[in-house]
């Protein structure tokens, strides 16, 4: 009996699961659901990964990538997009409303003007003074510690038992200009696999890129394994490729065609949130270092 409908996220952001469920249990699409919940974080100020109060690259632009991906394979991604509040939204016009997957830069923010976005002012307070702080030394880390992250990626299951996935961010703090994460990158920060699962990471987006993690996961569990397996294996792929380096986090989230969910990360810290018929739930995740 499958567990049905479900939505679990990166991290224990309980009002955008709260959100998606909302959408679910009216008997909404897994797709509405995952942007709608995503959503919430990109409009939380206080979020300082995602959307609206996410911290700039290092010269001062604050540029958001987000990817979302539907049941029959059809995705949509924007990458280096400035100025709009709500890139999961415009990724999912490029999905529906052009013949392209991704859009980029001012390309992207343009198209998002034309679909009726509103330009804003993504900067606030307190990202424009920890910017201007982080000026006094530009010491440049490419370390997602406990304070370099909070990437939303989202995944769900609805009535009908389809499948939908998003996920969103400003990237890496003070990044490179130009700089683009494995967040929008489909395969990458997110798959989608109607017939098998989803998978969605978050962390230093470099390693992810390079193993192509979110389709190994989906294409894992493919072949048999469990999404707590296929994350475990996502990881272990990852940590071959870094032997003895312990700077840097990963966490892989990933679910199956059953509702089963399974997470798994480089360092302790790393949890998804969960909500199904069973209840609304923090999930630990074991790690690779203890
Ligand atoms: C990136 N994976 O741009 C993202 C960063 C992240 O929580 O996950 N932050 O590489």
């Amino acid at each position: 009996n499958p567990v049905k409908p479900i939505v679990v996220c990166t991290w224990d952001f309980k009002n955008a699961t709260a959100k998606a469920w909302e959408v679910l249990s009216k008997g909404g699409t897994a797709l509405d659901a995952v942007e709608e919940g995503v959503r919430v974080e990109e409009a939380d100020e206080k979020n300082e990964t995602v959307g609206k109060g996410g911290r700039p690259d290092r010269d001062g632009n604050v540029t958001l990538d987000a990817c979302i991906m539907d049941k029959d394979g059809n995705c949509g991604s924007v990458v280096y997009l400035q100025n709009i509040a709500h890139p999961v939204s415009v990724a999912r016009k490029v999905m529906e409303e052009t013949p392209h997957i991704v859009l980029a830069g001012r390309g992207a923010e343009q198209f998002a003007y034309e679909q009726g976005f509103k330009k804003e002012d993504l900067f606030t307070e307190s990202t424009r003074k920890q910017y201007e702080e982080w000026k006094k030394t530009s010491k440049y880390e490419t370390i997602i510690n406990i304070e370099n992250h909070d990437t939303i990626g989202m995944l769900a299951i609805d009535e009908k038992g389809d499948i939908a996935g998003a996920c969103t961010t400003s990237g890496m703090a003070y990044k490179v200009a130009g700089r683009v994460g494995d967040s929008p990158i489909i395969g990458a920060g997110l798959f989608i696999d109607n017939e098998v699962g989803g998978a969605t990471a978050t962390g230093v987006g470099e390693e992810v890129i390079r193993t192509v993690g979110s389709f190994l996961i989906v294409e894992l569990m493919r072949q048999g394994k469990s999404p707590q397996e296929a994350c475990e294996e996502g990881v272990k792929r990852i940590m071959a490729k870094n032997k003895d380096r312990k700077d840097f986090q990963i966490g892989f989230l990933a679910i199956n065609k059953n509702g089963e969910t399974g997470g798994y990360c480089v360092h302790p810290g790393f949890t998804y949130r969960e909500y199904s018929p069973k209840g609304h739930e923090n999930v630990q995740v074991k790690s690779f270092y203890e």
